[in-house]
């Protein structure tokens, strides 16, 4: 499926559109460079800053932007290369193939921006960050640079997404669907986390989809509670648990998915039922999802099933209103239910000025506390996770060990833990699932057995 480079065009309206009909002044935006490891010539592959990928459709380095807001004139800044670069990295695109590809109102060379940024006399410029606002000002001295609006003006219109925006994200999903399942029929004990990594990224790239969307996690055994495990090197053994959070970016939009599953094929009587405990607050939260939900009520009534499950399997006793006042469920669920999910993974918006983090373990690192609208899209990540660093002090505090069974924990130090997430676009009336990989233990146990 290919989509016509045009996207930018609704997305440069819709940011015009917040502006006064009368404003003077620009918006500059300058684009990615490529970056290079220490000081040393290996390039890490070009991926376009968010914004500016959003606001142009130039997924390539060295270029700039300017939005004139009085005449909505929009002017892209190519750079110039020397007759060298095409010896050492390719062809240098002509102008006209630039014009066609990219169809901005005005094309120049990136050593024509000061020109045409005088000719235009901008009464303020808009950008993104000092280090850009002195870009400006190190042109021209004069320049009245503003640095405090624009990224929460481009935010607004990056949290609700387009009709355009969300046919990508489907198909970033649906490559990415097809990555986790081939996984999860892949894996034996024995095998390395590595392993299971290439697994996934081949199906990944044979797809055409070649930028992972952050640091993959592949963890089997006790890696699996470690939340940002990124090592990816241990073997997974027999009746370890093996945790995969891993995506990869279609055309700039992001998939985040996460499958807990055992490496054998077979969950154990404490792994079925702690996961069933995960998977039910997964799935009273998807059912729960609609606009004018606020997230952080999400977050709280995903702990009370974890809670609730926890008890039911005689991990913790008390009443549940107790053991939520008391934070508990936060030793179990440390990290927030989900994110906004976009052009990147954890996506712009969350917190929009005004809005605070709530002070209150687990919760503190939700990343998203706004009522949900439709075009919105989310992730819902409920976890389990028995992480000795947490219980052990958890423990010995008489005000937290009278809930905790600690015969029953000490036994589950090394159980690792359980993390599933699903990628929702918000509808009208609930949301859309984008993300197809089996999550009920009979249907992970059907497909892992073959
Ligand atoms: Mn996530």
């Amino acid at each position: 499926m290919r989509f016509e480079n045009m996207s930018s065009k609704l997305h440069r309206d819709k940011l015009f559109s917040l502006f006064e009909e009368d404003q003077e002044g620009v918006i500059y935006l300058r684009g990615g460079e490529i970056m290079y490891r220490y000081g040393t010539d290996y390039e890490f592959p070009f991926r376009q800053e968010s914004n500016f990928w959003y606001l142009t459709d130039v997924n390539e380095p060295d270029y700039h932007m300017v939005m004139d807001l009085k005449s909505k004139t929009y002017h892209l800044f190519a750079p110039k290369r020397e007759a060298a670069y095409a010896v050492w990295h390719g062809r240098i695109k002509p102008n006209g193939e630039i014009k066609e590809e990219y169809q901005p109102d005005k094309l120049h060379y990136d050593n024509d921006l000061l020109t045409v940024l005088n000719d235009l006399k901008p009464s303020v410029i808009y950008c993104l960050n000092e280090e850009q606002a002195e870009f400006l000002e190190d042109l021209n001295r004069n320049f009245n640079v503003e640095t405090e609006s624009l990224t929460d003006t481009i935010t607004y219109c990056r949290c609700i997404k387009t009709d355009d925006e969300l046919d990508k994200l489907r198909v970033s999903a649906k490559v990415n669907n097809e990555a986790h399942l081939a996984a999860m029929k892949a894996i034996k004990p024995g095998m390395y986390e590595y392993d299971m990594k290439a697994v996934f990224d081949f199906h990944q790239q044979k797809n055409g989809l070649l930028q992972d969307a952050y640091s993959g996690i592949h963890a089997g055994g006790k890696n699996s509670a470690i939340l940002h495990y990124t090592e990816n090197s241990k073997e997974i053994k027999d009746g370890d648990l093996y945790l995969i959070d891993s995506g990869y970016e279609y055309e700039g939009y992001a998939s985040d998915v996460s499958r807990t599953y055992p490496a054998n094929g077979k969950f154990t009587g404490d792994q079925a039922a702690i996961y069933q405990t995960a998977l039910t607050a997964l799935n009273k939260v998807i059912e729960a999802v609609k606009p004018g939900i606020k997230m952080e009520d999400l977050h709280l009534a995903a702990a009370r099933i974890i809670l609730q499950g926890l008890k039911d399997h005689g991990l913790v006793k008390g009443s549940i209103d107790d053991l939520m006042e008391k934070n508990i469920f936060a030793l179990f669920f440390p990290h927030g239910l989900g994110h906004f999910l976009g052009m990147d993974t954890h996506d712009v918006g969350g917190y929009p000025k005004g809005v605070e983090r709530i002070e209150r373990p687990g919760i503190q690192f939700l990343r998203v506390r706004r009522e949900l609208q439709p075009g919105m899209v989310i992730t819902i990540e409920p976890g389990v996770y028995f992480i000795p660093a947490l219980l052990k002090p958890a423990l010995e505090d008489p005000e937290k060990a009278e809930f905790l069974n600690a015969d029953k924990l000490e036994k589950l130090f090394n159980f690792g833990g359980i993390r599933i997430e699903d990628n929702l676009i918000i509808t009208e009336d609930g949301c859309e699932n984008l993300t197809d990989v089996p999550k009920e233990i009979k249907d992970i146990e059907k497909v892992m057995q073959g």
